[in-house]
C-alpha cells in the first residue's frame, strides 16, 4: 500500500513535467485526485488494512494529497500567467478605428421654449416667481374673480382632491400669492412658468400642460405697456418680422380682456392650412388687472394699474416648430426629442 502511494507521487510529479496546457493540467487532477480518481480509489481500499497501520498509511495518503495538490495549484498558476503573457504579446490595437461614440442627450423641446421665453423677459426686468400645482379653490378661483358659483368656472373643468383642494388650472395662483406678499409695495413684475391641469385631452388639449403667466403692477401701467411688452416678446420669439393683433376677448380676472395674435409664422400672412386661410395665429390672452382681483390681493385699484398675460408653453412650441400633435411632447420617443 505504501509502495502503490508512493509510486502514485512519482507518477504524478513526471506527467507534471510534460503538461503544457490547463486543460491538460485539469485531466491530471481528475484522473488522480478526482472523486473517481487513482489516489481515491486507493483510499478506499484502506478499509481492507490491519488496523494498526491504518494511521500510518492514513497519514501517508493525506500527505501525498496535499503535495500534490499543491504542486498541481502551482502549475495552474503558472501556466495562468503564461497564457496571459501570450494573449498580450498577441494583441494589437489597431489606434486607427474609430471610438466608441456616445448620445449626448439635448434639452427637451418644452424646456428650451421656456428657458428662451424667461431669458425674453428676464431682459424685459421681469422676475420668475414659482409655487405649488396643488392649490386652494381660494388662490385658484376666488382671488380671480371667481366666485365659487361664477359660470368662467366651466372654462377650466379642474381635477378637485376635495371641494377646497384642486389641482392649478393656470399659475395665475403664483401671482396672487407674490401680490399678497409683496403689497402695498411697488412695483411687481413676474413672470410663473409651471405645470398646470385640466381636464382635457386630445391633439391639442393636454390634461398636463405648461404656461407661463406675466404680470406687471406700478403706478400708471397701461394697455400700452402690455401692447409693447407682448410685441417685443413675440418678436424676440418668432422673428424681428412678427406682427401682433389684438382682439378684444373676456377673462375674469382682466378688464378689458384681449385675445393676441401674431402674423402667421408658417404663410408669412399669406394664408395656410394652419392659420385657417386668416393670416393670423392666437398664441396668447392677456388683459388689464381686473379691480376686483388688484384689492382681494391688497393693492388699491384707485392708486395702482396692472397687465396680465398667459400663454400655452405646448402652444408656442407647436407653432414655432411646425408640431401638430401636442402629445408628442409626451411620448419621450428620441425620434421627436433628438429633433431639437
Ligand atoms: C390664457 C389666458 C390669462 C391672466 C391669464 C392673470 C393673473 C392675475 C390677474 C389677472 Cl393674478 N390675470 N392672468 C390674464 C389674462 C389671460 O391667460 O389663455 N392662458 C393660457
Amino acid at each position: 500500500m505504501e509502495d502503490k502511494l508512493k509510486n502514485l507521487a512519482v507518477q504524478v510529479k513526471k506527467q507534471l513535467q510534460q503538461v503544457a496546457t490547463l486543460d491538460q493540467l485539469n485531466q491530471l487532477r481528475v484522473q488522480y485526485l478526482g472523486k473517481k480518481g487513482e489516489l481515491t480509489a486507493i483510499l478506499r481500499g484502506m478499509g481492507n488494512l490491519l488496523a494498526e497501520e491504518r494511521p500510518k498509511i492514513g497519514t501517508l495518503a493525506n500527505e501525498i494529497r496535499s503535495e500534490l495538490e499543491n504542486l498541481i495549484n502551482e502549475r495552474t498558476k503558472t501556466l495562468k500567467t503564461v497564457a496571459k503573457e501570450l494573449q498580450i504579446a498577441r494583441e494589437t490595437i489597431d489606434v486607427t478605428l474609430p471610438g466608441k461614440s456616445f448620445l449626448i442627450g439635448n434639452k427637451h423641446p418644452l424646456t428650451k421654449i421656456q428657458q428662451e421665453i424667461e431669458t425674453v423677459f428676464l431682459g424685459l426686468g421681469f422676475n420668475i416667481a414659482e409655487g405649488p400645482e396643488i392649490e386652494s379653490d381660494y388662490y385658484n378661483f376666488e382671488a380671480l374673480n371667481l366666485p365659487k358659483d361664477h359660470p368662467a368656472r366651466d372654462m377650466q373643468d379642474t381635477f378637485f382632491i376635495n371641494t377646497e383642494v384642486l389641482l392649478r388650472t393656470h399659475t395665475s395662483p403664483v401671482q396672487v400669492r407674490t401680490m399678497e406678499k409683496t403689497a402695498p409695495s411697488l412695483p411687481v413684475k413676474i413672470i410663473c412658468p409651471g405645470k398646470v391641469y385640466r381636464r382635457d385631452d386630445d391633439a391639442t388639449h393636454s390634461p398636463m400642460f405648461t404656461q407661463i403667466e406675466g404680470l406687471a403692477i406700478d403706478q400708471q401701467i397701461t394697455f400700452s405697456d402690455l401692447k409693447g411688452i407682448l410685441s417685443i416678446f413675440a418678436r424676440q420669439i418668432f422673428g424681428e418680422k412678427t406682427k401682433t393683433r389684438f382682439r378684444p376677448s373676456y377673462f375674469p380676472f382682466t378688464e378689458p380682456s384681449a385675445e393676441v395674435d401674431i402674423s402667421c409664422v408658417m404663410c408669412k400672412s399669406a394664408g395656410c392650412r394652419v392659420c385657417s386661410h386668416t393670416g393670423w395665429l392666437e398664441i396668447l390672452g392677456a388683459g388689464m388687472v381686473h379691480p376686483k382681483v388688484l384689492a382681494m390681493s391688497g393693492y388699491n385699484p384707485e392708486e395702482v394699474s396692472g397687465f396680465a398675460f398667459g400663454m400655452g408653453i405646448e402652444r408656442i412650441a407647436m407653432l414655432k416648430y411646425g408640431i401638430d400633435d401636442l402629445r408628442l411632447f409626451y411620448d419621450n420617443d428620441l425620434r421627436f426629442l433628438a429633433q431639437f
